[in-house]
């Protein structure tokens, strides 16, 4: 265990990004041996023509094309693709999955590239190499013998290329099932739901443009410069140019002090930093919504006396339900607003300030607003506070979620959803002459308590790491176990191949670096970045393995297994992707002409009706919303747990043990804590620590040994990392309006560990007052 090792932790003064990621990018290139190889697919990567989309975060490319807009995150990403390491037939012949289950998630996808189709043996409990069609056909079979196929569920993670998932969720569609779990029911779940019933559409508004011209901006909940690095090109270059940034965070990350950026050479040559923020509010957990209610509160008693402090116009000709709401601000009493946010007045009043003084207010948000269980009804009321004063529809203005993987908004665009509105169902049984299932399917929660229930037997993951991702890691682990199949579409070793149903397939592809070649050539698929960008990513490595297949054609090849009387063209499109693309143009609104358009210099960007003021709502306007505000104040011996990245992973790949912008070093384990409630606890710096969780089902989870940290945050908060952390969740601990797992909102206690206790523990421990 990390722990062993020796460990430390210091306050981190150093400006975020600068010589300190750059230090940390060429020690990731050394590792993989990619010095020469690495700088130069990097050159390449997010480049107007030609170049592949970075594998990395959703933050879209800078509009200006040729600029060296890298983040040290993307270079690890992309490294991380391109090791030279492998893992082939002899390495599954040297270790049983019994033994490799007992190895770390790091030395795990530390063994490299997959290179050929494995399929597990009972007998020798190891992966042994298939051929391709025999892989298929093992698919095909389970997925014909189901009694329904609702019994079979199909899991995305957000990498997935628009053309891949078209054909994906094509499949799935004409095989009979909206069964289409995918990783944005764990991260932006909340906010699409929020948006669409408040504006219509379920994605943000703004763009790059908007960024680089708004006068105030909110940044909530989100770990900008380990999680979306490019961000802090828009917030330097925002301080400059004189815009008003907000951080709402109970942590002061690094993105909410000072940044230099990497590609800014002079900067980089003196040491210049730039600061990144005016105002830092540390929230409450959860506190996000009463945040919001309290700024509407001023501006709604401002505009009382001042005409401008609200956009009358606006509201009248756009919105509806503004009265109520005006008056469920002027219900909510401040005592309520002061305890809910864990602010005090005046700092809530500063962030009004900042936003009544602005024409155009950006709000952006991460996970730290939408995992949680109101997470809807905070992005409703982000949504709120922006229509009071017109942010919408305007330059410099609008709500800008940032999503997480690469494509994950591509996903949803294309047909990754378990909910499909008619219309797009319509339209994708017109295009495809198929007669698509109508019932809702089953999302990431859903498919876990199905496998358990045994209404789930097949489980198919194109990408992502299935088992580690989920909450409640041994009960989604025992739910894949029980399945009859599992298939993983993966480029690298993970947990979700070793927790495997009685058959299990591991299924090699080609990463988003490499040359895809198909008979009419070398091929490129498109993604849509967090602004609704769509651009070609074409890869130029040569393949880790001449075995690998491209994700179409492995889903080509699991389809025609499974429905061998489809009309539908599987071969011709893996042939060709312009064919899909074809398709996908009369099968998906707003890709018109898709072949023509995804070749334009940047692309496209997606027709946003709401930015348009076209809002599809039942009202034809934007909808204010009415929510009640929750009680976020947790019990007195209870912390609220948040469950977050460290600087030095990607999900559930772990690149080391440290946590640079937080001056963490060798040590994963460990709970960050406020030093009060170090205290009152008789937990001192470093101890180790016992965390129990309590689930909605009053089930209890535990943690053991992890060590304390103290860190600037407040009472009643903690924090840890995921995905270590996810056997504290619960499986019924999801939101009811959003079911995502309430991954930032983990109710714990935390004690002096009295596991295994060192005698310095035991002593601590006994001196504690019993409650
Ligand atoms: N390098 C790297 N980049 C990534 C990823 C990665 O793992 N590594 N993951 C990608 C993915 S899939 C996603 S979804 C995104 C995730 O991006 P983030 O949302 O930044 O992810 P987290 O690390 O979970 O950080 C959550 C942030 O929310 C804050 N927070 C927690 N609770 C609250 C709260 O109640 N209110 C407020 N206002 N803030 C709160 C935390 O302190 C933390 O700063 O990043 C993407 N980019
Ligand atoms: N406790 C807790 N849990 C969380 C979160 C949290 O904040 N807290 N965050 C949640 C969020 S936001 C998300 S998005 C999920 C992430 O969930 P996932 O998307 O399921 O997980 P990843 O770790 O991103 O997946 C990594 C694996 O993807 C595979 N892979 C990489 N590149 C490719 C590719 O090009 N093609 C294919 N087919 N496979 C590839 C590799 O085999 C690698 O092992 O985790 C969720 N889990
Ligand atoms: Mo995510």
């Amino acid at each position: 265990m990390s722990d062993d090792r020796k460990w430390s932790q210091h306050d981190y003064h150093h400006p975020a990004a600068g010589w300190g990621a750059a230090a940390s990018v060429m020690r990731v290139l050394a590792g993989e041996r990619e010095a020469i190889d690495g700088p130069r697919a990097i050159m390449r990567m997010n480049h107007e023509n030609g170049g592949f989309d970075c594998p990395g975060c959703a933050w879209p490319d800078d509009l200006k094309g040729l600029k060296l807009d890298i983040c040290e995150n993307g270079v690890k990403h992309v490294t991380w693709e391109m090791t030279h390491k492998r893992v082939d037939r002899e390495f599954f012949a040297r270790h049983t999955v019994t033994e490799l289950r007992d190895w770390s998630e790091f030395e795990l996808e530390d063994q490299g590239r997959l290179t050929e189709p494995m399929v597990y043996e009972a007998d020798t409990d190891r992966y042994a190499p298939i051929t391709w069609q025999a892989a298929f056909a093992l698919v095909g079979r389970h997925l014909r013998e189901l009694d329904s196929p609702n019994q079979a569920s199909f899991y995305t993670s957000g990498r997935l290329g628009n053309e891949a998932t078209f054909l994906y969720q094509l499949m799935a569609r004409e095989y009979g099932t909206n069964n289409l779990p995918d990783c944005s029911n764990m991260c932006h779940e909340a906010s699409g739901r929020a948006l669409k019933a408040s504006l219509g559409t379920g994605k943000g508004t703004a763009d790059l443009k908007d960024w680089e011209t708004a006068e105030a901006l909110f940044i909530m909940g989100v770990n900008a410069a380990s999680n979306a690095p490019r961000m802090l090109t828009a917030l330097t270059e925002a301080h400059r140019r004189g815009a008003r940034i907000v951080h709402v965070n109970p942590l002061v990350e690094a993105a909410a002090r000072r940044a230099i950026i990497p590609h800014d050479f002079v900067g980089m040559a003196l040491m210049k930093s730039t600061k990144t923020s005016n105002l830092n509010l540390q929230i409450r957990p959860g506190g996000d919504m009463a945040l919001m209610r309290a700024i509407a509160k001023v501006l709604l008693a401002k505009a009382e006396h001042d005409p401008h402090a609200v956009d009358r116009e606006f509201i009248d000709r756009h919105t509806t339900g503004f009265e109520e709401y005006r008056a469920l601000c002027q219900d909510t009493p401040w005592e309520v607003l002061e305890r809910q946010t864990g602010l005090e007045r005046p700092q809530i009043l500063d962030a009004a300030e900042v936003y009544a003084q602005s024409d155009r207010t950006l709000i952006s948000w991460c996970l730290g607003v939408t995992q949680h269980e109101h997470g809807v009804d905070t992005v409703r009321e982000i949504v709120n506070v922006l229509l009071l004063r017109g942010n919408l529809g305007r330059e410099g203005a609008g709500p800008s979620p940032v999503r997480g993987h690469s494509n994950v908004q591509g996903n949803r665009t294309c047909g990754i959803d378990h909910r499909p509105e008619p219309e797009f169902l319509d339209r994708l049984g017109e295009a495809c002459g198929i007669d698509p299932p109508r019932e809702q399917g089953m999302d990431t929660v859903a498919t876990v308590r199905a496998m358990h229930d045994g209404s789930v037997k097949v489980f198919v993951g194109m990408g992502g790491n299935f088992v580690m991702a989920a909450p409640d890691t041994p009960y989604t682990a025992e739910g894949l176990r029980k399945c009859d199949l599992t298939v993983h579409v993966s480029t690298k070793l993970n947990r979700s191949h070793l927790e495997h149903g009685r058959d299990a397939l591991i299924l090699p592809c080609l990463g988003r670096t490499e040359k895809d070649h198909q008979r009419a050539g070398i091929q490129s698929t498109s993604v849509e970045d967090s602004m609704s960008m769509v651009h070609l990513s074409v890869g130029m490595k040569k393949p880790a393995s001449p075995h690998l297949l491209s994700e179409p054609a492995i889903i080509a090849g699991m389809a025609r297994a499974t429905l061998p009387e489809s009309h539908t063209p599987w071969e011709r499109y893996v042939e060709d992707y312009d064919r899909i693309r074809d398709t996908m143009a009369k099968a998906l609104t707003g890709f018109e002409d898709f072949n023509r358009r995804v070749r334009l210099p940047l692309g496209f960007r997606l027709v946003q009706p709401a930015r348009e003021l076209v809002f599809h709502t039942p009202s034809g306007r934007a909808e204010f919303s009415h929510a009640e505000l929750p009680d976020v104040v947790p019990a007195a011996d209870v912390l609220v747990l948040q469950t977050m990245r460290s600087h030095d992973q990607w999900n559930t790949t772990i690149y080391s043990d440290d946590d640079r912008y937080r001056g963490v070093r060798n040590l994963r384990t460990l709970i960050l804590m406020n030093a009060g409630d170090m205290r009152d606890r008789g937990i001192g710096e470093g101890d180790l620590v016992d965390i129990e969780s309590t689930s909605k089902d009053g089930s209890r989870r535990h943690l053991r040994r992890y060590r304390a940290l103290a860190y600037d945050m407040p009472r009643g908060s903690a924090a840890g990392y995921m995905p270590e952390m996810n056997v504290l969740i619960g499986a019924a601990d999801y939101s009811t309006q959003s079911d995502q797992p309430l991954m930032k909102n983990v109710m714990v206690r935390v004690a002096l560990s009295t596991d295994r206790a060192t005698g310095e523990n035991r002593r601590k421990a006994a001196e504690q007052p019993r409650s």
